[in-house]
């Protein structure tokens, strides 16, 4: 059978790799990598093995997962890349070509697999407890070895993750290393239904609890503070006669309300407050913490979903700008008598793929990081996430912003603190840039105080790295299994 990829966007610097790598000892072309750096910098890859039998597909979305790792020791870095060796994997590896169809559709897959998990596991890989999982939001979890990236299999939680889907978006409780983590669809595909878990910090599941959301969606993340688990239901809806009808599985819905579930930590499915507010759609958390009384969750929102692949549920043409994302906090007065939560702008520019200091997951914290798609009167060359930028949501601090150069994408920025006892934000922002002229990318290490100041080391690859994915760095004891608690080593 002849292999061909379509000529479409992925083309050039973002066509598919489909190749494993090891390379150890990488060259660091500027600057030193710091000694003490031990960890990895772990990214999620999505990268199709075998080109889709199914016309205009989600392809972003629908990759076979491709975990990389950046591992630190001694100033040196060594690369791995591994396929995530996932049920749907490997039945198309034996079949040596494509047998799922089109995204989040089962009822478009080849017959012989039927039945068969059709994650790709392509959105997250988290450590905790001791294990390295993949994650994908339809599907359950997959676990790898986090220093050779071999893939174990599925996983469940000794059992107790009963739920079909699992989050990819889960957070990691930086006082008590507890993770806080659901499922939607969690009954199966297009079903309102969310199961929410918790694990203790030795990875077993200490809570569960169901409940229906008003609608089906897509609910790509959460916000989690010390008290309270809010789940956001946007209407980037979902439907099963869509899929049944082969049309796209996810629509943006104009006309409907946006929900704010929140639950008490730990709390039953009957204990679910909503609150209300103005359309518009989810995309990431940024960073949330309570004070008892009032919840502040920050998140990017864009007026209907980012993806201009999912089409308006009435048909009416795309307006490009209500794709853009921006910053904005949310505040839920929990003893207030309303249904409703108050919104502010934190940043003027739109971006996504906010990340923080993962030391301050569900506390009160100001350093925030992020990609930028826009910054209105700035010379560039190239389209997409052009800039990273650093920000203080709470104000008080200033912003800055890096171009990372004509025709250069840049990734997900990651933080990396400086040390144990590092202060909030002191540290490194890690970013692979895409030099698209060189077709090759590149690893920067920047001061996280002064992005704007030379990179702390420019660490090259020989090869490209495709752009999409998120990232996530793991200190050494982490992945040893010595500690469950987000820090730097
Ligand atoms: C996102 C990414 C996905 C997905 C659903 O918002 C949402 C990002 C790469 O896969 O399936
Ligand atoms: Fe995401």
């Amino acid at each position: 059978m002849n292999i061909r990829f379509p000529n479409n966007d992925f083309t050039s610097f973002e066509a598919p790799m489909r190749a494993e790598i090891d390379l150890d000892g990488l060259e660091v072309v500027q600057g030193a990598v710091p000694q003490h750096l031990d960890g990895g910098f772990f990214r999620l890859i999505g990268d199709r093995k075998w080109p889709s039998f199914v016309e205009n597909d989600v392809f972003m979305l629908n990759e076979d997962g491709m975990a990389s790792c950046f591992y630190f020791k001694d100033g040196r870095v060594n690369f791995r890349m591994r396929y995530v060796r996932t049920p749907r994997f490997v039945a198309e590896e034996k079949a040596g070509r494509a047998l799922f169809g089109q995204y989040r559709n089962p009822f478009s897959d080849d017959s012989s697999v039927a039945g068969l998990s059709r994650g790709t596991a392509n959105v997250t890989m988290l450590v905790h407890g001791g294990k390295l999982l993949a994650m994908k939001e339809d599907s359950p979890a997959i676990e790898m070895n986090p220093f050779t990236l071999e893939t174990i299999g599925e996983y469940d939680w000794d059992g107790k993750v009963t739920a079909t889907a699992i989050t990819a978006h889960p957070k990691i409780d930086s006082r008590t290393g507890e993770l806080v983590f659901f499922g939607y669809c969690a009954a199966g595909p297009a079903t309102t239904d969310i199961a929410y878990y918790e694990a203790d910090s030795n990875g077993r599941i200490i809570h569960e609890a169901w409940f229906h959301a008003p609608y089906t969606c897509m609910v790509h993340d959460i916000m989690v503070t010390q008290n309270y688990v809010v789940f956001p239901i946007t209407p980037l809806r979902h439907e099963l006669e869509w899929i049944q009808r082969h049309e796209p599985a996810f629509k943006w819905d104009y006309t409907k309300e946006v929900y704010l579930g929140v639950l008490p930590r730990k709390g039953r499915g009957d204990q679910i407050r909503w609150f209300k507010g103005p359309n518009q759609c989810h995309g990431h958390t940024i960073g949330a913490y309570d004070d008892g009384r009032y919840i502040y969750a920050d998140n990017t929102f864009s007026k209907r979903s980012f993806f201009r692949f999912f089409p308006n549920i009435d048909g009416s043409q795309i307006e490009p700008a209500h794709t853009m994302p921006y910053a904005k906090r949310v505040v839920i007065d929990m003893e207030g008598q309303g249904d409703g939560f108050t919104e502010q702008p934190l940043f003027e520019y739109p971006g996504e793929l906010p990340r923080i200091d993962t030391r301050f997951e569900t506390v009160p914290y100001s350093f925030a990081t992020m990609n930028l798609l826009d910054v209105p009167g700035q010379e560039r060359v190239g389209g997409g996430f052009q800039w990273i930028a650093t920000l203080d949501v709470s104000g008080k601090g200033p912003s800055k912003i890096l171009y990372a150069g004509h025709n250069c994408s840049i990734g997900e920025p990651q933080f990396v603190p400086a040390h144990d006892e590092a202060a909030e934000g002191e540290g490194y922002i890690m970013a692979v840039v895409g030099r698209h002229e060189q077709m090759r990318s590149e690893l920067l290490i920047l001061d996280a105080s002064d992005i704007n100041a030379p990179p702390v080391a420019t660490v090259a690859l020989p090869f490209r790295l495709r752009s999409t994915g998120h990232g996530y760095w793991y200190g050494g004891r982490q992945l040893r299994g010595e500690t469950n608690l987000l820090g730097a080593w």
